[in-house]
């Protein structure tokens, strides 16, 4: 067995209306089949969501998210993977919490509900924030920075700082650029090619690139499952400049591409 120097998040999407699998797994015993699928691929976390955040995606009711999600974080609970939600409200993510899951990955960094910061706190589970300019709804509209890089990190940094006054800790923070979250396909590049600026913020750097529509711009595959390769080769950039989780949907490309790119960097003593 090859050490384990990245982390594979497989994507469980429990949503009618995703960007790349919206209806696929909303039954739960499909969800829960995926799950065990990615699993054998060789995921070590599951990412289960019950919220689109797509370009143009509407907001979800609380009580819908938690039906979505709770039967399917309980069917993957105790099986050999941290089971993680991708959620931004803290009913949800505690009711996930309950149901088994020991990770809450935040697209809007715990700005969305003012309680979740402290419901990672007190239960003591770990957490992505991730930057997004915007909100869903409009985010794509016209993403403007000064320096992508320097602003992303600027921000993560003040997230950091806002858990931490709430009582998390900071081993239990990782961090996330959010390729495509209020982004043009220069500023995604520029985020992957920098990425070893935000992993200098120490804390482990979770890189989303699956089957994202930059790919789709610059490879002109218009159908998100074709972007396979693309994302391989996003997220083996981004291993080298030093990302440790890679969220994707197909996990069985991620993994023997990045074991690869894992060994070659270690031969090169890297
Ligand atoms: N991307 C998506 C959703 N959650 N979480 C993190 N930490 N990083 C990401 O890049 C990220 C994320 C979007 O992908 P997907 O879940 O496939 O689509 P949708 O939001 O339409 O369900």
């Amino acid at each position: 067995m090859p050490v384990r120097e990245f982390t594979l998040m497989g994507v469980v999407n429990v949503t009618p209306d995703s960007f790349s699998d919206g209806g696929r797994w909303i039954d739960p015993a499909a969800a829960i089949a995926h799950g065990r699928q990615l699993l054998a691929e060789g995921a070590g976390i599951l990412d289960v969501g019950g919220e689109s955040t797509r370009p143009g995606a509407l907001p979800v009711a609380a009580d819908a998210e938690i039906a979505r999600v709770v039967p399917v974080v309980s069917g993957l609970a105790g099986l050999d993977v941290q089971v993680s939600v991708d959620t931004s409200k803290a009913s949800v993510a505690a009711a996930a919490l309950a149901a088994g899951a020991s990770y809450v990955n935040d697209v809007t960094a715990f700005r969305g509900d003012p309680e979740l910061a402290g419901l990672v706190a007190d239960r003591g589970c770990d957490c992505c924030l991730m930057h997004m300019q915007g909100e869903p709804r409009t985010m794509q509209h016209a993403p403007r920075y000064g320096d992508v890089v320097d602003d992303v990190k600027a921000f993560l940094e003040g997230r950091v700082a806002a858990a931490v006054a709430a009582g998390v800790r900071e081993d239990r923070i990782q961090l996330d650029p959010g390729i495509g979250f209020g982004k043009t396909v220069d500023h995604n590049l520029a985020l992957l090619a920098r990425l070893d600026e935000l992993v200098a913020l120490g804390f482990p750097v979770v890189v989303g690139t699956s089957r994202k529509s930059f790919l789709g711009a610059l490879t002109g595959r218009t159908e998100p499952a074709e972007r396979v390769a693309a994302t391989v080769a996003a997220n083996v950039l981004a291993f080298t400049r030093g990302g440790r989780t890679f969220r994707v949907h197909d996990v069985a490309a991620a993994r023997d591409a990045l074991i690869v790119a894992a060994a070659t960097l270690r031969a090169h003593g890297a």
